[in-house]
């Protein structure tokens, strides 16, 4: 086992990895910017190193400061957090290149799943179940039209180098095409060097629902079961859920082990995420992510599981130990993700905190790094807090979230706990009938009541 690894990012999941670090015995290097020189994850860590100015790309996209800190310190690992590095693969080629191991999957598997098209035709290979589309690349608005007069209209036009809703253009029907088309191939071009695009009939009331996987490099893989991350604003996950209101343990079953069987042929290790849109029983494929996820603590909470400490256990190299039929699911997890904006505008609210208590008690868990005193730094995400809660069933999370709002205390910046208290009482978020598009309308309706009084 490592003795020593470094964590390359900043935040709540720097001090979520730490944690996992600690109980294991293993000593941690933070690295910082010099706008976080006083954040709680420097504090925290046994060494810390600064690597660079405030702005993320010369701090914590700085590739060759990270590996530096790592060899300096002698961290025999780096764990990459979410976002930043976690999906490049160069920088994990880069690490293992200097005999560092890179706490993720294989550098060729980033890179694979990186790759929508690529990410799909090995999933379709696999048996994994798409949406009908184009079996690979679009290259002619010639191709683009047979395809689509094929799966019938509405298609969406996706960037091959996209996820996370970038380089995405609808066409309600033939007319429609050719400008779909052509704005996705600019799109993708200007946005990641990349003009290859594929088109999928576009489904018009889907869940966004996600299946968790860990595998080892002894050719074991489990799943632990879905979340439900349909509750988004404009791409931004606001509030998850474990499982969802929707999937019955059968559908879930039977889907991770298409799943599990998938990933076991291509040898994939440690841990990942496969996103799927739900739509009239139906789940289809959309892209994989190759990190650990923002959302990962409601999974933990229903599974008992560290998903943390079992990435590291994997990454030194053994064995998972247990089989499918060991993970069982308990109860219902939910997630509200609490960032510095007004929560009806979403403008970005940095700046002091004079007042930080969170909620405490039976079944609560607050993922954060800030506290009273800290001024939160207008150059990165706005993520503040993660505020999860574990019920017996759902109407249990649900009261149980309700009252860990009302205790939470931040003064000093505006957070979206108000619009998580909205949601939380709303009819349709209760009945957990909503889908992707559902929040987006929640939103607009309320700065529409607004304006009309
Ligand atoms: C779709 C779709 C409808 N039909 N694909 C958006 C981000 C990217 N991960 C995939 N996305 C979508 N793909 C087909 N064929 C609708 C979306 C979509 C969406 C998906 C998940 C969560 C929120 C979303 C919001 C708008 C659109």
């Amino acid at each position: 086992m490592f003795t020593k690894i470094l964590i390359a990012n900043r935040g709540e999941i720097a001090l979520r990895v730490q944690r996992a670090c600690r109980e294991m015995g293993i000593a941690t290097v933070a690295v910082h910017s010099t706008a976080d020189a006083d954040a709680m994850h420097v504090r925290l860590a046994d060494e810390s190193v600064c690597i660079g100015p405030p702005s993320a790309r010369e701090s914590y996209l700085n590739r060759s400061a990270i590996i530096s800190a790592a060899l300096i310190t002698g961290a025999q690992a780096i764990h990459p957090g979410y976002g930043f590095l976690s999906e490049n693969a160069d920088f994990a080629e880069m690490v293992e290149a200097h005999g560092i191991a890179f706490i993720g999957p294989s550098p060729t598997h980033i890179r694979m799943m990186g790759d929508k098209i690529t990410a799909k035709t090995t999933m379709l290979a696999l048996g994994v179940p798409l949406v009908p589309g184009s079996p690979g690349e679009v290259e002619t608005l010639e191709a683009a039209r047979e395809i689509a007069a094929h799966i019938k209209y509405p298609v969406l036009i996706k960037a091959a180098a996209g996820g996370g809703g970038r380089g995405m253009k609808v066409a309600q029907d033939e007319a429609g095409l050719e400008d779909a088309f052509r704005l996705a191939r600019a799109e993708a071009q200007a946005a990641f060097g990349n003009n290859a695009v594929y088109i999928e009939k576009y489904l018009d009331k889907p869940r966004h629902i996600e299946l968790q996987v860990l595998a080892d490099n002894h050719g074991h893989v489990v799943h632990f079961g879905e979340r439900d991350c349909s509750l988004q604003r404009r791409h931004q996950k606001l509030l998850e859920e474990a499982g969802s209101p929707v999937i019955t343990a059968a559908a879930r079953d039977a889907l991770g082990k298409i799943v599990t069987d998938a990933l076991q042929k291509i040898g994939y290790r440690n841990a990942g995420t496969l996103e799927f849109l739900y739509q009239d029983e139906q789940f289809s494929f959309i892209e994989m992510n190759t990190r650990l996820q923002v959302e990962h603590p409601v999974t933990e909470m229903v599974s008992d599981v560290d998903l943390v400490r079992e990435q590291i256990r994997i990454s030194a190299g053994e064995e998972l130990g247990y089989s499918q039929s060991d993970i069982t699911f308990r109860g219902h997890a939910i997630e509200c993700r609490i960032t510095a904006e007004d929560p009806e505008t979403f403008a970005p609210s940095p700046g002091l905190v004079s007042l930080f208590h969170p909620p405490g008690g039976l079944g609560v868990r607050t993922d954060s790094a800030i506290y009273a005193g800290y001024r939160v730094p207008p150059h990165y995400d706005s993520l503040i807090a993660k505020l999860i809660v574990h019920g017996r069933n759902r109407p249990e999370a649900i009261a149980r979230m309700r009252r860990a709002l009302d205790e939470f205390a931040i003064s000093g910046i505006k957070t979206t706990i108000p619009l998580h208290r909205r949601i939380l009482e709303d009819p349709a978020f209760i009945a957990g009938t909503y889908t992707i598009h559902w929040l987006e309308r929640f939103v607009a309706g309320e700065d529409g009541l607004k304006d009309g009084a």
